[in-house]
């Protein structure tokens, strides 16, 4: 399928590790996808949904140890463990390698060895980035399949060249005990074993376009970052494009596909990407964006028609569900779907189910879906340039702390704001609710290096960027004394996004406070939202903020003598300004 003997070489040589039975290399047609369907619905390890109502819908369950990415598990395996930085792990290369190639060796024996080539970003863009993924999982394949570019139009792009990212993925026996995400960012190389959970396995997604995007990001000069894109058209046909980073279980896919409520006439909203921005600074002086990705891999549970009725649209069909409710209707159904819930199904864990026990799908169950089949597709979701950003949003879940939202300073406030976000857990995670964790610009499980390299190539960018975008912090989910939201959110988010077009477009009224430009006036006509209420949604309390700074500071220490001076000194204006 290629005369690439860089590729050809190293396909040899995973070969002779892991002893396929057989080499299957994906040209990416339909013929191929039915045909790897097929295997695996006779293996059992696919189950076909009802064709009618969900055409080339499949649903799969997973062990039920393989639900999520493992943190614990994932590495980034530099020759120094000063450049993984402090909030990752780290494994010394030579160890890593050694430690997996006992784990793959053999380990495909009696299977098939895909041999996956992709596109992250749109095809021939400057932008985009190869990738080829070996695995033995026709599960991923199909993922890969709907999540990139790939097959036959990926060797295209690579040609003969030896630029592309070397990605080895094998389930080997799926045991949690010999599973390991490791990074090697040196190589341009990554190796997962044990876990076919997608962000463990599709590998082009949070390994390459986040980890290893990132750290060639700060070696190529870019930016690789957990943000969606969106564009907001205004009634004159205008188009703003916004690039926006939040924690998860913070609306990210939500925001990026928002419907416009009936009272904001003339507004549309078109969607690039829900996950990942790759940002480049461009001839113009402007930053502009690529989705890298093809596919959405959203979170199910909490999706319906009446918090985001474009996800909904655009998982009718071509789409791959995990670990979701079958009902007996042969579809699915999810905690929080619209409408009556049914009466019976089989859960998650494939067992009969019924309302009032366990949920029947996982809390972190998936769906993966063709982005082009979203009805808020922009038109430019695959242009090569990507798109304009006019402005950066970072965001977290602050139930007291954060106004509604604030304009930062400039480029550098708008890094220390990013670099300082917080969000608090919620129900959904793990372990205490309502727990302050510090997520800078969202990367803390993704940044493929150390975390005081990436503030400065983030400062760096700013002064190569002459017309940079104006950067904001919003917050949706602040609350009353007894825990209810001020915000609407969902849809209404439009009239927060307005007014950040109008401080982009010069306009805007605003008013200063500490921390960045607060709005004079937010459009809530309609609303109903009490002048006390706005009150409190805009207020930007001494004390609590006296409090932050102080947790701020014992985060940002940890960074060391790598931490970028200028973090520092937006830190100390900062105390000065509240003191
Ligand atoms: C994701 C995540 O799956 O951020 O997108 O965990
Ligand atoms: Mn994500």
């Amino acid at each position: 399928m290629t005369s690439n003997k860089n590729l050809t070489s190293w396909v040899d040589q995973i070969a002779r590790l892991t002893r396929p039975a057989r080499i299957h290399w994906c040209d990416g047609s339909e013929e191929e996808r039915d045909r790897l369907t097929l295997e695996i619905l006779r293996s059992g390890n696919l189950e076909e949904l009802d064709q009618q109502k969900l055409p080339g819908c499949y649903l799969r369950r997973t062990p039920q140890h393989d639900v999520a990415r493992t943190e614990q598990l994932t590495f980034i395996c530099t020759s120094e463990k000063g450049d993984a930085g402090p909030t990752n792990n780290w494994m010394n290369p030579g160890e890593a390698y050694q430690k997996l190639s006992k784990i793959f060796e053999n380990s495909m024996a009696g299977r098939t060895m895909f041999v996956i080539p992709f596109i992250m970003g749109p095809a021939g863009s400057p932008f985009s980035k190869i990738g080829v993924q070996i695995t033995d999982s026709n599960y991923v394949v199909l993922n890969m399949r709907i999540m990139t570019r790939m097959g036959k139009i990926a060797l295209e792009q690579l040609g003969n060249s030896n630029n592309f990212t070397r990605c080895l993925h094998g389930k080997a026996d799926l045991d949690i005990n010999n599973r390991f995400i490791c990074h090697f960012p040196e190589d341009n190389t990554i190796w997962s074993v044990g876990s076919a959970y997608g962000g463990n396995a599709l590998l082009g997604k949070k390994c390459l376009s986040l980890r290893i995007g990132s750290y060639l990001g700060g070696k190529e000069g870019w930016l690789a970052e957990h943000m969606l894109i969106m564009g907001v058209e205004d009634p004159h046909g205008k188009v703003t494009y916004v690039a926006a980073a939040f924690p998860s279980a913070c609306g990210k896919t939500n925001l990026a596909m928002l419907v416009p409520p009936a009272s904001q006439k003339g507004y549309k909203v078109w969607t690039i990407g829900d996950d990942i921005a790759w940002l480049h600074v461009g001839d113009d002086g402007r930053l502009w964006a690529i989705n890298p990705e093809a596919g959405f891999f959203g979170v199910a549970p909490g999706t319906s028609y009446k918090t985001n009725p474009n996800a909904m649209a655009t998982i009718q069909k071509n789409t791959i569900f995990t670990n979701v409710l079958k009902t007996s209707e042969n579809t699915v159904w999810w905690e929080g779907m619209d409408g009556v819930p049914p009466t019976s199904g089989i859960d998650w864990k494939g067992r009969p189910w019924a309302p009032g026990g366990e949920p029947g799908a996982h809390p972190n169950a998936r769906f993966t879906a063709p982005a082009k089949q979203c009805p808020s597709i922009s038109s430019e979701w695959e242009n090569p340039k990507g798109v304009p950003i006019s402005a950066i949003l970072f965001g977290g879940r602050r139930t007291k702390l954060n106004p509604l939202v604030y304009q930062t300073f400039s480029w550098n406030d708008g890094v220390y704001t990013g670099a300082t976000m917080s969000s608090e857990t919620t129900a959904a995670a793990m372990g205490k609710v309502g727990v302050v964790r510090r997520d800078p610009m969202a990367m803390i499980p993704f940044c493929g290096y150390h975390m005081g390299d990436y503030f400065k190539n983030w400062i760096t960018m700013g002064s190569r960027v002459k017309n940079p975008p104006k950067i904001f912090h919003v917050n949706w989910f602040r609350t009353d004394h007894d825990g209810r939201f001020l915000w609407p959110g969902f849809g209404e988010n439009l009239r927060v996004l307005k007014w950040i077009i109008e401080r982009c477009e010069g306009r805007g009224e605003a008013v200063e406070s500490p921390i960045g430009f607060l709005p004079k006036l937010i459009d809530t006509t309609g609303l109903n939202i009490a002048p006390s209420i706005l009150n409190e949604l805009f207020k930007v309390d001494r004390d609590a903020w006296l409090a932050e700074l102080e947790d701020q500071q014992n985060f940002l220490s940890g960074f060391g003598a790598k931490l970028p001076a200028e973090i520092w000194q937006k830190y100390h204006a900062l105390v000065k300004k509240f003191s």
